[in-house]
Protein backbone atom coordinates (compact mmCIF):
# COMPACT_ATOMS: atom_id res chain seq x y z
CA UNK A 1 0.00 0.00 0.00
CA UNK A 2 1.53 3.46 -0.85
CA UNK A 3 0.61 6.79 0.14
CA UNK A 4 2.12 10.12 -1.31
CA UNK A 5 2.12 13.51 -0.94
CA UNK A 6 0.87 15.69 -3.73
CA UNK A 7 -0.01 18.91 -5.06
CA UNK A 8 -3.14 19.12 -7.07
CA UNK A 9 -3.99 21.45 -10.08
CA UNK A 10 -4.67 24.28 -7.84
CA UNK A 11 -1.47 24.09 -5.44
CA UNK A 12 -2.85 22.09 -2.17
CA UNK A 13 -0.88 20.02 -0.41
CA UNK A 14 -2.99 16.89 -0.12
CA UNK A 15 -2.16 13.27 0.90
CA UNK A 16 -3.30 10.41 -1.93
CA UNK A 17 -3.22 6.41 -1.99
CA UNK A 18 -1.39 5.21 -5.09
CA UNK A 19 -4.01 2.85 -6.30
CA UNK A 20 -2.51 1.65 -9.32
CA UNK A 21 0.05 2.81 -11.62
CA UNK A 22 -1.94 5.36 -12.94
CA UNK A 23 -4.24 7.02 -10.64
CA UNK A 24 -4.41 8.20 -6.88
CA UNK A 25 -7.02 8.53 -4.50
CA UNK A 26 -7.56 11.75 -2.55
CA UNK A 27 -7.51 11.24 1.23
CA UNK A 28 -8.64 14.84 2.06
CA UNK A 29 -12.69 13.56 1.86
CA UNK A 30 -11.58 10.81 4.54
CA UNK A 31 -10.20 13.76 6.99
CA UNK A 32 -6.47 12.53 6.35
CA UNK A 33 -4.29 15.67 5.88
CA UNK A 34 -0.93 14.77 7.05
CA UNK A 35 1.21 11.73 6.59
CA UNK A 36 2.13 12.02 10.75
CA UNK A 37 -1.06 10.42 11.97
CA UNK A 38 -0.81 7.41 9.70
CA UNK A 39 2.72 7.07 10.44
CA UNK A 40 1.67 6.87 13.93
CA UNK A 41 -1.10 4.53 13.58
CA UNK A 42 0.11 1.12 12.99
CA UNK A 43 -3.16 -0.02 12.18
CA UNK A 44 -3.49 2.22 8.97
CA UNK A 45 -3.31 0.33 6.14
CA UNK A 46 -6.89 -1.30 7.45
CA UNK A 47 -8.04 2.07 7.72
CA UNK A 48 -6.69 2.20 4.34
CA UNK A 49 -8.61 -0.27 2.76
CA UNK A 50 -11.54 0.55 4.23
CA UNK A 51 -11.01 4.01 2.48
CA UNK A 52 -10.68 2.32 -0.55
CA UNK A 53 -13.71 1.20 -0.92
CA UNK A 54 -15.49 4.53 -0.27
CA UNK A 55 -16.13 7.30 -3.12
CA UNK A 56 -13.29 9.07 -2.60
CA UNK A 57 -11.81 11.32 -5.81
CA UNK A 58 -9.53 9.78 -8.38
CA UNK A 59 -6.46 11.65 -9.69
CA UNK A 60 -4.72 10.99 -12.41
CA UNK A 61 -0.69 10.61 -11.50
CA UNK A 62 0.21 12.56 -14.78
CA UNK A 63 -2.09 15.84 -13.21
CA UNK A 64 -0.28 16.08 -9.90
CA UNK A 65 3.14 16.81 -8.32
CA UNK A 66 4.23 13.98 -6.27
CA UNK A 67 6.09 15.75 -3.58
CA UNK A 68 8.74 14.57 -1.03
CA UNK A 69 7.07 11.68 1.39
CA UNK A 70 8.34 13.91 4.05
CA UNK A 71 6.76 16.58 6.74
CA UNK A 72 8.81 17.41 10.08
CA UNK A 73 10.58 13.95 10.45
CA UNK A 74 14.31 14.11 10.77
CA UNK A 75 16.21 12.79 7.84
CA UNK A 76 19.46 10.21 8.79
CA UNK A 77 21.47 8.35 7.44
CA UNK A 78 23.72 5.03 7.97
CA UNK A 79 26.78 4.59 6.56
CA UNK A 80 28.98 1.31 4.90
CA UNK A 81 26.56 -1.01 5.90
CA UNK A 82 27.80 -3.01 2.26
CA UNK A 83 30.81 -4.20 1.67
CA UNK A 84 31.21 -1.54 -1.49
CA UNK A 85 30.34 0.94 0.62
CA UNK A 86 33.60 -0.01 2.74
CA UNK A 87 35.74 -0.85 -0.23
CA UNK A 88 34.95 2.69 -1.57
CA UNK A 89 35.14 4.65 1.12
CA UNK A 90 39.15 3.05 1.81
CA UNK A 91 39.99 3.50 -1.53
CA UNK A 92 38.82 7.14 -1.35
CA UNK A 93 41.07 8.08 2.09
CA UNK A 94 44.57 7.58 2.82
CA UNK A 95 44.43 8.27 6.79
CA UNK A 96 40.70 7.59 7.41
CA UNK A 97 41.29 4.43 5.78
CA UNK A 98 41.12 1.96 9.21
CA UNK A 99 38.04 4.11 10.55
CA UNK A 100 35.74 2.65 7.79
CA UNK A 101 37.21 -0.48 7.88
CA UNK A 102 36.47 -0.76 12.12
CA UNK A 103 33.31 1.17 11.75
CA UNK A 104 31.76 -1.67 9.23
CA UNK A 105 32.75 -4.13 11.95
CA UNK A 106 31.73 -2.40 14.70
CA UNK A 107 28.17 -3.13 17.02
CA UNK A 108 27.58 0.76 16.95
CA UNK A 109 26.37 2.17 13.36
CA UNK A 110 27.92 5.00 11.73
CA UNK A 111 24.73 7.47 11.72
CA UNK A 112 24.85 11.10 10.39
CA UNK A 113 22.12 13.20 10.37
CA UNK A 114 21.29 14.06 6.85
CA UNK A 115 18.45 16.79 6.20
CA UNK A 116 15.61 18.64 8.11
CA UNK A 117 12.16 17.17 6.57
CA UNK A 118 11.32 20.70 4.94
CA UNK A 119 14.81 20.41 2.87
CA UNK A 120 14.43 17.21 0.89
CA UNK A 121 13.85 17.27 -2.50
CA UNK A 122 11.02 15.03 -3.99
CA UNK A 123 10.46 12.88 -7.38
CA UNK A 124 11.25 15.53 -10.37
CA UNK A 125 13.01 18.09 -8.51
CA UNK A 126 16.70 18.86 -9.17
CA UNK A 127 19.53 17.45 -6.77
CA UNK A 128 22.43 19.33 -5.88
CA UNK A 129 26.35 19.05 -6.55
CA UNK A 130 28.37 21.50 -4.55
CA UNK A 131 30.06 23.94 -6.64
CA UNK A 132 33.33 23.57 -4.42
CA UNK A 133 33.33 19.61 -5.10
CA UNK A 134 35.04 17.85 -7.85
CA UNK A 135 33.77 14.36 -6.86
CA UNK A 136 30.21 14.07 -6.37
CA UNK A 137 28.24 10.75 -6.76
CA UNK A 138 24.63 9.82 -6.12
CA UNK A 139 23.77 7.45 -3.59
CA UNK A 140 20.64 5.12 -3.95
CA UNK A 141 19.46 3.88 -0.74
CA UNK A 142 16.59 2.08 0.71
CA UNK A 143 15.14 4.32 3.43
CA UNK A 144 13.18 3.49 6.43
CA UNK A 145 10.63 5.60 7.51
CA UNK A 146 10.03 5.15 11.48
CA UNK A 147 7.30 6.61 13.87
CA UNK A 148 7.49 8.65 16.76
CA UNK A 149 7.89 5.18 19.41
CA UNK A 150 11.11 4.20 16.80
CA UNK A 151 8.54 1.57 14.56
CA UNK A 152 9.76 1.39 10.90
CA UNK A 153 5.73 1.49 9.26
CA UNK A 154 7.05 2.05 5.16
CA UNK A 155 9.73 2.08 3.46
CA UNK A 156 10.56 4.91 0.73
CA UNK A 157 13.31 5.47 -1.97
CA UNK A 158 16.37 7.66 -0.82
CA UNK A 159 19.75 9.53 -2.51
CA UNK A 160 22.22 10.39 -0.31
CA UNK A 161 24.22 12.76 -2.62
CA UNK A 162 27.39 13.23 -1.75
CA UNK A 163 30.57 14.59 -2.37
CA UNK A 164 33.55 11.59 -1.94
CA UNK A 165 36.72 14.33 -2.74
CA UNK A 166 35.67 16.49 0.27
CA UNK A 167 34.77 13.22 2.48
CA UNK A 168 37.88 11.74 1.25
CA UNK A 169 40.26 14.46 2.56
CA UNK A 170 38.99 14.60 5.99
CA UNK A 171 36.38 12.30 8.10
CA UNK A 172 35.80 15.48 9.93
CA UNK A 173 34.66 16.97 6.55
CA UNK A 174 31.57 14.79 6.22
CA UNK A 175 29.01 16.98 7.55
CA UNK A 176 29.76 19.51 4.11
CA UNK A 177 30.59 16.43 1.76
CA UNK A 178 26.91 15.63 2.78
CA UNK A 179 24.75 18.59 3.79
CA UNK A 180 24.22 20.97 1.65
CA UNK A 181 21.16 22.27 -0.73
CA UNK A 182 19.61 19.46 -2.49
CA UNK A 183 21.89 16.97 -1.10
CA UNK A 184 18.91 14.44 0.00
CA UNK A 185 15.82 13.14 -2.43
CA UNK A 186 12.99 11.07 -1.32
CA UNK A 187 10.53 9.62 -2.88
CA UNK A 188 7.85 8.46 -4.86
CA UNK A 189 6.17 7.97 -2.31
CA UNK A 190 6.22 5.23 1.14
CA UNK A 191 5.23 2.21 0.70
CA UNK A 192 3.49 1.07 4.11
CA UNK A 193 3.30 -2.24 5.33
CA UNK A 194 6.09 -4.30 3.76
CA UNK A 195 8.48 -6.31 6.77
CA UNK A 196 11.98 -6.55 6.83
CA UNK A 197 12.16 -10.04 5.33
CA UNK A 198 9.95 -9.01 2.13
CA UNK A 199 12.17 -5.49 1.93
CA UNK A 200 15.23 -7.69 1.88
CA UNK A 201 14.12 -9.36 -1.09
CA UNK A 202 13.85 -5.79 -3.02
CA UNK A 203 16.79 -5.07 -5.69
CA UNK A 204 17.75 -1.55 -6.05
CA UNK A 205 18.83 -0.14 -9.51
CA UNK A 206 20.34 2.76 -10.87
CA UNK A 207 21.09 4.59 -14.19
CA UNK A 208 22.53 7.75 -15.02
CA UNK A 209 21.61 9.78 -18.02
CA UNK A 210 24.02 11.88 -19.64
CA UNK A 211 23.67 13.78 -23.26
CA UNK A 212 20.72 11.45 -24.24
CA UNK A 213 23.00 8.49 -23.08
CA UNK A 214 23.45 6.04 -20.43
CA UNK A 215 26.45 7.30 -18.43
CA UNK A 216 26.56 5.03 -15.52
CA UNK A 217 24.34 1.42 -14.34
CA UNK A 218 24.28 0.18 -10.85
CA UNK A 219 22.36 -2.62 -9.56
CA UNK A 220 22.35 -4.01 -5.75
CA UNK A 221 20.29 -5.97 -3.66
CA UNK A 222 19.03 -4.68 -0.45
CA UNK A 223 20.21 -8.47 1.21
CA UNK A 224 23.02 -7.10 0.86
CA UNK A 225 23.15 -4.85 4.00
CA UNK A 226 24.85 -6.16 6.98
CA UNK A 227 22.92 -4.89 9.73
CA UNK A 228 19.58 -6.10 10.35
CA UNK A 229 16.95 -2.99 10.45
CA UNK A 230 15.19 -2.94 13.82
CA UNK A 231 18.79 -2.74 15.24
CA UNK A 232 19.69 0.59 12.93
CA UNK A 233 16.12 2.02 14.42
CA UNK A 234 17.25 1.05 17.52
CA UNK A 235 20.77 2.77 17.36
CA UNK A 236 18.99 5.67 15.97
CA UNK A 237 16.22 6.05 18.32
CA UNK A 238 19.03 5.44 21.61
CA UNK A 239 18.99 8.73 24.20
CA UNK A 240 16.78 10.58 21.51
CA UNK A 241 13.31 11.37 20.97
CA UNK A 242 11.97 11.93 17.47
CA UNK A 243 8.39 13.69 18.40
CA UNK A 244 7.84 13.62 14.24
CA UNK A 245 8.89 10.30 13.63
CA UNK A 246 11.99 10.09 11.97
CA UNK A 247 13.51 8.47 8.27
CA UNK A 248 16.67 6.80 7.98
CA UNK A 249 18.75 5.89 4.43
CA UNK A 250 20.48 2.14 4.90
CA UNK A 251 23.62 3.18 3.17
CA UNK A 252 24.93 2.42 -0.16
CA UNK A 253 26.23 -0.76 -2.18
CA UNK A 254 26.35 0.68 -5.90
CA UNK A 255 29.54 2.99 -6.32
CA UNK A 256 30.47 4.67 -9.58
CA UNK A 257 33.95 3.66 -10.19
CA UNK A 258 36.61 6.50 -9.48
CA UNK A 259 36.54 8.11 -12.52
CA UNK A 260 32.89 8.62 -12.94
CA UNK A 261 31.50 12.10 -11.62
CA UNK A 262 28.11 13.90 -11.64
CA UNK A 263 27.51 16.88 -14.21
CA UNK A 264 25.00 19.28 -14.13
CA UNK A 265 21.80 18.45 -16.19
CA UNK A 266 22.87 14.63 -15.44
CA UNK A 267 19.33 12.69 -14.93
CA UNK A 268 19.61 10.25 -11.67
CA UNK A 269 16.91 7.11 -11.64
CA UNK A 270 16.86 5.24 -8.90
CA UNK A 271 14.72 2.22 -8.63
CA UNK A 272 13.65 0.13 -5.69
CA UNK A 273 11.48 -2.92 -6.79
CA UNK A 274 9.20 -2.68 -4.27
CA UNK A 275 8.35 0.81 -4.28
CA UNK A 276 8.80 2.53 -7.09
CA UNK A 277 11.06 4.84 -9.14
CA UNK A 278 12.88 8.18 -8.16
CA UNK A 279 13.98 10.61 -10.89
CA UNK A 280 16.07 13.70 -10.18
CA UNK A 281 18.25 16.35 -12.80
CA UNK A 282 21.48 17.40 -11.21
CA UNK A 283 21.63 21.05 -10.48
CA UNK A 284 24.92 22.97 -9.69
CA UNK A 285 24.46 24.60 -6.23
O1 LIG B 1 31.13 8.00 6.06
C1 LIG B 1 30.75 7.73 4.96
C2 LIG B 1 29.33 7.64 4.59
C3 LIG B 1 29.04 6.43 3.78
C4 LIG B 1 27.65 6.40 3.27
O2 LIG B 1 26.93 7.38 3.19
C5 LIG B 1 27.13 5.10 2.77
O3 LIG B 1 27.78 4.06 2.95
O4 LIG B 1 26.04 5.12 2.21
MG1 LIG C 1 25.10 7.01 1.97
Amino acid sequence: MKICRFKNKTDEVRIGLVADHSTLLDLTPAGITQLFPLLENETATTQLNQFAKHNLPRIALAEVKLLAPVERQEVWAAGVTYLRSKTARMEESDFSATAYDQVYAAERPEIFFKSLGEKVVGTGEPVGIRRDARWNVPEPELALVMNSRGKIVGHTIGNDMSSRDIEGENLLYLPPAKIYDRSCALGPWIQLGATEADARGWNIQIEIRRDGQTAFTGETSVSQIKRDFGQLAEFLFRSQRFPHGAILLTGTGIVPPDTFTLREQDAIAIKISGIGLLQNQVLLV
